[in-house]
């Protein structure tokens, strides 16, 4: 089975709709007001069986200049395009403005009908075809099928029939490895099923009973029915015209331009950095902070248009801007936009997403070097640009669907192209570093500790979460992943809660050491009823700079602060050894059992008691102590 969507484009008047209902049978003026004032207001939709497993889905267009807005909303998913002229009226103003748009739109097929061929002479018919020709040169449609037709006598039908099907033959296959998006162009609620909405599935695939989002309102829905061509189908595909049946979703809440996709996956903008064409004919220049019409799939959105290079784009020129959106979108890179002018309402340009995700602009050749990465890279490059871009912290898998262009088999197999080069770090399955992110990382690490060292030479390193502080705050887990990785390669050293550079060691010299001995002697001598520190100092008549060296006692966890107290590490175990002793024996300990037990006074009882309590040693029960485990 082939779909294909064809649009109409072209002059009001044109013959658009008469065409469709004559090849399809289906009038795709469905509204009373188009009836009556037999113009087409809206997009209306048909379709056209051609054998042999092909259908083409229809979207007719309105030709009136005021409409171009929902000629828009019907465009953005065409694969091709039937550009229809009058014979007897020849190219008139929208037929340009609409060949200009699926220009921008890279609509990248299809023909020119002529239409009331019955109305125009066979003179008349050589010029309006000359002057055609001259329109179509270096379009997409230049040299392609120019069918004459007349809805009236049925002249060229058959014909037109011909080349739809040879076009829509040679339209490519379009991938199933992609994110499903449908962008809405209606939404109407049939009685007894609720909530409907219609699209040209732009991406992907949907089926029945999926969860979906409506996007950008937060809205969940379940896919209750699915339709397209009004037969019921179990799953609507890329390419398809579909109406889908949502349950859990209020009309009221959803309106042309909304998206639906997968939920939780698209992430709503307001910045879009973009490729820009001015087109040759636009009345103006484009200025800076111009305030535009973005057209997005089905959406019309205001925005400013920031240029990144240059003071102005001039008709037929091209650059790099960045649209600044008066309300959200969700798009993808690669998506195609039309850009209108505020006033006169006139298309003036349009281009393509390269970031959805982008921080506010600054002008900089490093910026536009970017773009240009993002729009002419290989796949590689383009997906190792947005890890770059997403810096020390790295991105998910899931962040990586929400910005880059490609479906879910192509990021895993790019994902696993970079890792392999060593251009991209995998901080776990899901997580991706950049590599010069992560050398970056280790350069800060590395002077923030060479600085610390220096400062606080006796020191034997920084805590953990002080490095992963002034490492930007990284997150807990990247800044494990990297600190396991620089151990490994050996710029630092972790040893329980301290990083060090690896080349760090604590020296004193001979009058530290000196005094670091008698100090840790000190402690050790006086057991269990150690002196202050002031009465240690004093006695050994010591500097006050001398403080560092129990610093350095502490680090070494030869001496153990317990509350006010320091006690020397090796008479803790002993007290540790006896208590534990005396409570197999007794089962329970109180403060004054401690006292007589050491021989010290409650001043030390109670601490070192406190002590064994928080070493989980003990565990307190009223005024007594007892063993935390049961001996066994
Ligand atoms: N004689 C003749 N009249 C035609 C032919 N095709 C269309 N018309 C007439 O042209 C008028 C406009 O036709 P539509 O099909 O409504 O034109 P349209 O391009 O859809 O117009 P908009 O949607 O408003 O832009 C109608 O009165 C049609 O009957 C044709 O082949 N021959
Ligand atoms: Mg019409």
């Amino acid at each position: 089975m082939r779909h294909v969507v064809v649009g109409t484009a072209g002059h009001i008047d044109h013959g658009k709709s008469t065409l469709v209902h004559a090849l399809t049978g289906i009038d795709p003026d469905r509204l009373k007001e188009e009836k009556e004032r037999g113009i087409t207001i809206d997009i209306g939709f048909a379709h056209l069986d051609l054998g042999d497993g092909l259908t083409l889905g229809i979207v007719d267009v309105p030709g009136h200049e005021r409409f171009v807005k929902n000629m828009l909303a019907g465009v953005g998913g065409i694969d091709l395009v039937m550009l229809v002229i009058a014979a007897d009226e020849g190219v008139m103003p929208q037929t340009r403005e609409h060949l200009a748009i699926c220009q921008l739109l890279h609509v990248k097929a299809g023909l020119v009908v002529l239409t009331k061929a019955d109305l125009a002479e066979a003179e008349w018919h050589e010029l309006v075809q000359e002057d055609v020709r001259g329109l179509l040169r270096g379009t997409f449609l230049g040299g392609g099928p120019i069918v004459p037709v007349s809805a009236k006598t049925g002249e060229g039908l058959a014909s037109l029939r011909g080349e739809l099907a040879a076009l829509a033959r040679a339209v490519p296959e379009r991938g199933t490895d992609a994110t499903f998006r449908l962008p809405i162009d209606r939404v109407f609620t049939i009685r007894g099923f609720g909530t409907v909405v219609t699209g040209t599935v732009a991406a992907g695939q949907v089926g029945l009973d999926e969860r979906v989002e409506v996007y950008s309102h937060g809205l969940q829905a379940k896919v209750r029915g699915l339709q397209t061509h009004g037969h019921p189908v179990s799953q609507a595909v890329s390419g398809q015209r579909a109406a889908v049946n949502l349950q859990g979703a209020e009309r009221a809440a959803i309106e042309r331009g909304d998206v639906l996709s997968l939920p939780g996956l698209l992430r709503p903008t307001y910045m879009l950095d973009a490729t820009c064409e001015l087109l040759a004919d636009a009345p103006a220049p484009l200025k800076p902070r111009q305030r535009v019409r973005v057209h997005l799939g089905t959406s019309e959105v205001m925005a400013r248009v920031h240029l990144l290079e240059g003071d102005a784009l001039e008709p037929g020129q091209r650059g790099y801007v960045q649209l600044r959106l008066e309300a959200p979108v969700v798009a993808l890179p690669r998506d195609r936009y039309v850009i209108r002018s505020y006033s006169p309402m006139v298309t003036i340009g349009g281009g393509e997403l390269l970031d959805v995700a982008p921080a506010k602009a600054r002008r900089s050749p490093a910026l536009v070097a970017r773009l240009a990465r993002l729009e002419r890279g290989a796949p590689d490059a383009v997906l190792e640009e947005h890890i770059v871009r997403a810096g020390p912290g790295g991105a998910r898998t899931a962040d990586l669907r929400a910005r880059t262009p490609f479906g879910p088999e192509a990021l895993r197999a790019l994902l696993g192209n970079l890792t392999a080069r060593g251009q991209v770090l995998v901080v776990d399955r899901e997580w991706f570093v950049h590599a010069a992110a992560a050398e970056r990382l280790r350069e800060t690490a590395r002077a923030a500790l060479a600085a610390f060292h220096a400062r606080e030479p006796l020191r034997p390193g920084m805590s953990k979460e002080e490095l992963r502080t002034r490492l930007g705050g990284l997150d807990e887990r990247v800044f494990l992943f990297l600190l396991d990785r620089f151990g490994m390669d050996g710029t630092l050293a972790v040893e329980k809660d301290k990083v060090r550079l690896a080349s760090h060691q604590v020296r004193l010299d001979a009058r530290q050491q000196a005094v670091l001995d008698r100090l840790e002697a000190e402690f050790r001598d006086a057991g269990v009823a150690p002196p202050s520190l002031e009465e240690a100092f004093a006695k050994l008549q010591l500097r006050a700079d001398d403080q560092t060296l129990v610093q350095v006692l502490l680090d070494a966890r030869r001496l153990v602060r317990v509350k006010e107290l320091y006690f020397h590490a090796e008479p803790l175990r002993e007290t540790e050894a006896r208590v534990v002793a005396f409570l197999r024996e007794r089962q329970a300990i109180t403060p004054q059992d401690m006292k007589e037990l050491l021989g010290i006074t409650r001043k030390y009882a109670i601490p070192l008691l406190e002590h064994l309590d928080s070493q989980r040693v003990t565990v307190r029960v009223g005024d007594r102590r007892v063993l935390r485990e049961a001996p066994p």
